[in-house]
């Protein structure tokens, strides 16, 4: 009995680690976690952000940066966020890619705080925390 039950323990990890139940994973998160291990690393988070465009929505003189005023204009939720000092890591007052997706992944952890390590990679649940950014 005991096997058995470990068996099918087994047998649901391998499914979940293979595809993952189709109805819980969206798309997106399948699309950015390219390892396939089930969560998103703050690398694979950056590509899929390059990949998703979403830079590019925001910068409207296409310089491939966002600054303060299209910062501004893009409207994103402070309460999750942060203002652009919390992207802005070095402060030179545009957010490049990485400095978008470091905050994204950050603000994406921080809704489920404890239930992943540092270096970890985001759930499932804490990727869809903050996924409605990347849908227009
Ligand atoms: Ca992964
Ligand atoms: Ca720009
Ligand atoms: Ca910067």
């Amino acid at each position: 009995m005991r096997t058995a039950l470990l068996s099918s323990i087994g047998a649901a990890a391998l499914a979940l680690a293979l595809a993952g139940p189709a109805s819980a994973q969206s798309n997106r998160f399948t699309e950015f976690d390219t390892d396939k291990n089930g969560t998103i690393s703050q690398s694979e988070y950056n590509a899929g952000v390059q990949k998703a465009g979403v830079i590019k929505r925001y910068d409207t003189n296409g310089d491939g940066m966002i600054d303060a005023t299209e910062f501004a204009a893009a409207k994103l939720d402070a309460a999750r966020y942060g203002d652009m000092s919390a992207f802005d890591a070095n402060t030179d007052k545009m957010i490049d890619a990485d400095e978008f997706g470091n905050r994204l992944f950050t603000a994406s952890r921080g809704a489920n705080a404890g239930t992943i390590g540092e270096g970890e990679g985001l759930t499932q649940e804490q990727f869809s925390t903050t996924e409605d950014i990347y849908d227009e």
